[in-house]
């Protein structure tokens, strides 16, 4: 397993949560040494601290849909959980177990959200294996 970890930042304020999947963003400038490994993409794994409590899904990577000219690295997880209170500044640990799919450019946010659902499901039904 892969462990990212680092204080929860305010990502590019693209109203995930809005759209029903907030993410919470971890600083990259860190984690560079270990970001050079991981091919932009989506992941799933644990939030350290709530181990087979909740399960998450994440995508490390600069976000093609959006077309931003110097997009930058974002390192972001969806909790699957429906918290009551933010969490930003806390600090926040990953356990990252596996790929599910590169990153790719969508032609919309519909597409995006439709996709990410999947993930969602990939990551679930993953996590729920006894391996
Ligand atoms: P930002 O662009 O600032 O990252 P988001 O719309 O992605 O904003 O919301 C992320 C914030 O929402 C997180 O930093 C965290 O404080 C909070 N949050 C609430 N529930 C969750 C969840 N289930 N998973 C991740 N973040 C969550
Ligand atoms: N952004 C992309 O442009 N392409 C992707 O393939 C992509 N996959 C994602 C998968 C997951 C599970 C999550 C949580 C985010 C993904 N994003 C992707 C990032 C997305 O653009 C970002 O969370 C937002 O800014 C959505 O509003
Ligand atoms: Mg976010």
């Amino acid at each position: 397993p892969i462990r990212l970890s680092g204080r929860v930042i305010h990502g590019f304020g693209r109203g995930s949560k809005k759209l029903g999947v907030p993410t919470a963003n971890l600083p990259p400038a860190p984690l560079a040494q270990q970001l050079a490994e991981l091919p932009a993409g989506v992941y799933f794994g644990w939030p350290e601290a709530d181990r087979r409590v909740h399960k998450m899904v994440m995508n490390i990577g600069r976000r093609p849909t959006f077309g931003d000219a110097e997009p930058e690295l974002s390192v972001e997880a969806h909790v699957m959980h429906a918290y009551s209170q933010d969490f930003y500044d806390q600090p926040l640990r990953l356990v990252v177990l596996g790929y599910i799919r590169p990153e790719v450019k969508f032609g919309g946010l519909q597409e995006l959200l439709a996709r990410i659902n999947t993930d969602i499901g990939i990551a679930r039904s993953q996590l729920d294996l006894p391996q």
